[in-house]
């Protein structure tokens, strides 16, 4: 039998997620509803409101429109906010980018989803040109968020004196693009629509104490689905204040908080060692943060525990994957004595089932399987790939997620192991299927497979088995600095072991059990 959620089924307005979350900000109209952490400089409700609908009639003006995609490739600030909404209520659809990609990366992305435009940031700008010139895309298809010479501006579109064009787009439509590999392949577009993104908004609300009272920290990027549904659009939805950061550094991420008066810091489980053990942690004044909730990778309930020790507030865990808009389990706010290693509840309108993966039979209380999960916030497929949809989606909805849990008699989820090639990094994911095709193109490499191993930290790191060509004698560092140079840092082969031959299945596919299993016997 399927678990349901403990939690009575929340109603899912059928409406664009611009109607769903700008609409009537009442008393918080002239509250900061984005605000730079570095600088301090704050957007408030209407100023953003004015701003997305100023972007959406610039953006129309240039004959962007229903069923287009433009990309976003920025750090988080709050116009990343104004121009992700800009474009959903130009009716619109936006791919969100990885600001770490390489210029082939990024270029992979805009071909594959067919942007037709790339709003970035001057820093960015080499790459972005690179990257339109490698696709075939005009040079001047960017808009930069803060000002270059000769190129168009956010300034720019904000000065238009045009009128939003009519909003088109309904709740079915696509509203966003992120990439993800899933369980297999390649980084593939997750096709999120109004509903899903709505719908997860809606669900989340039950669970967690989010309000005007709120202040949200924004460190983990907007491009990833946490970033984008938990931080920037939970904020707006619950009226709550967002401090976005562009990237992590701990005595300016310590800063901000104390500064800011920080009450709810989203993180993955690499933020939570430095908060646990760093000692200058203990030279800044949290004691604004009520909530530290941890997500994208397992998270270590001692690690935790010293954390909601040493800041005395609550830690919390939830789980979640780009295709699910992303939340499907999390602990709520009023549990703080849940155990840390679980990943809490189902949210409501959210059912899931576990699923032993050899005999396809449905598990009970306490045994391992497969996690499925279905409900409104389960993407729509993957983008121009129906192999890789239907080996995700089933036919009865069902998602299945490529991770294995174990679930209480009481509904309390643990993930416990994955059964996908995914690699985590600090949360980030590293498709092994890149690595490995990268890999295959250096001259001196006849075979690669990698899968991921833990480090002397506990840290989940990509590891790389390679069969050199006969005679070569490449060594590890090589092959380290060849995938390095052309890929983001998350996606580095941080360990190198040479073999003789990838084990793999009669129909040539890696048997990356076995790699495991090698890779065990040794530790
Ligand atoms: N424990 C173990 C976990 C966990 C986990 C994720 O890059 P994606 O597609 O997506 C994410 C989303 C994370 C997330 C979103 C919203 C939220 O509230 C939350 O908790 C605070 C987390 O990372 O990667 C999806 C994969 O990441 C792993 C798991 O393998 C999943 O399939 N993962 N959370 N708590 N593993």
């Amino acid at each position: 039998m399927p678990v349901r959620s403990p939690y009575a089924d929340v109603e899912i307005p059928d409406v664009p997620l611009f109607d769903f979350l700008f609409t009537d900000f009442g008393e918080r109209a002239g509250a900061p509803a984005f605000v730079d952490g570095p600088s301090g400089a704050a957007i408030t409700f209407a100023e953003l409101e004015g701003m997305v609908l100023k972007i959406a009639a610039a953006l129309s003006e240039r004959g962007i429109g229903a069923g287009d995609v433009v990309a976003l490739f920025a750090p988080n600030t709050p116009s990343y906010a104004a121009v992700f909404h800009g474009i959903l209520r130009a009716n619109a659809i936006v791919t969100s980018v990885n600001s770490l990609y390489t210029p082939g990366e990024l270029a992979h992305q805009l071909g594959d989803s067919g942007a037709k435009l790339v709003f970035t940031v001057s820093p960015f700008l080499d790459r972005v040109t690179a990257a339109l010139a490698e696709v075939g895309l005009p040079a001047d298809a960017v808009v930069v968020l803060d000002a270059a010479e000769g190129r168009t501006s956010l300034r720019d579109l904000l000065a238009t004196t045009a009128e939003p064009p009519a909003q088109t787009v309904t709740a079915g439509d696509t509203a966003v693009l992120p990439y993800s590999s899933g369980t297999t392949g390649r980084a593939k577009g997750v096709i999120l629509t109004h509903r899903n993104l709505v719908a997860n908004l809606c669900q989340i609300a039950e669970m967690g104490d989010v309000s005007s009272e709120t202040k949200i920290l924004a460190v983990l990027p907007f491009f990833h689905i946490y970033g984008m549904t938990v931080m920037m659009n939970q904020g707006l939805h619950r009226r709550a204040t967002v401090v976005t950061m562009p990237k992590f550094d701990l005595p300016e991420f310590l800063r901000v908080i104390s500064e800011h008066r920080v009450s709810r810091v989203y993180i993955a489980p690499p933020v939570a060692v430095a908060l646990a053990k760093h000692p200058i942690v203990d030279q800044y004044d949290l004691s604004c943060i009520d909530v530290v909730f941890s997500g994208a990778a397992p998270l270590d309930a001692e690690l935790g525990q010293a954390v909601a020790k040493r800041l005395n507030c609550t830690v919390l865990q939830g789980y979640g994957m780009t295709e699910l808009s992303p939340v499907s389990h999390c602990m709520p706010d009023d549990r703080p004595d849940m155990d840390l290693n679980t990943c809490g509840f189902a949210i409501p309108n959210v059912e899931s089932k576990l699923v032993d993966p050899e005999t396809g039979q449905e598990v009970g209380p306490g045994e391992r399987g497969e996690l499925w999960v279905r409900g409104p916030n389960v993407m729509s497929g993957y983008l121009n790939n129906p192999e890789a949809t239907a080996i995700t989606l089933d036919d009865e909805g069902y998602l299945h997620t490529g991770d294995v849990a174990t679930v209480t008699e009481d509904g309390v989820f643990t993930i416990v192991d994955r059964v996908k090639e995914l690699i985590k990094y600090k949360g980030y994911q590293v498709p092994p299927a890149e690595l490995e095709a990268l890999l295959l193109t250096h001259d001196e490499i006849a075979d690669a497979a990698v899968i991921g191993v833990r480090d002397a930290d506990g840290e989940e790191v990509p590891k790389a088995f390679v069969v050199r060509q006969a005679g070569a004698n490449l060594g590890a560092a090589e092959v380290m600095a060849f995938v390095a140079e052309r890929i983001a840092p998350h996606k580095k082969v941080r360990v190198v072991e040479f073999i003789d031959e990838i084990p793999k299945s009669a129909s040539g596919k890696i048997l990356r059990k076995d790699l495991r299993a090698r890779e065990a016997e040794r530790v």
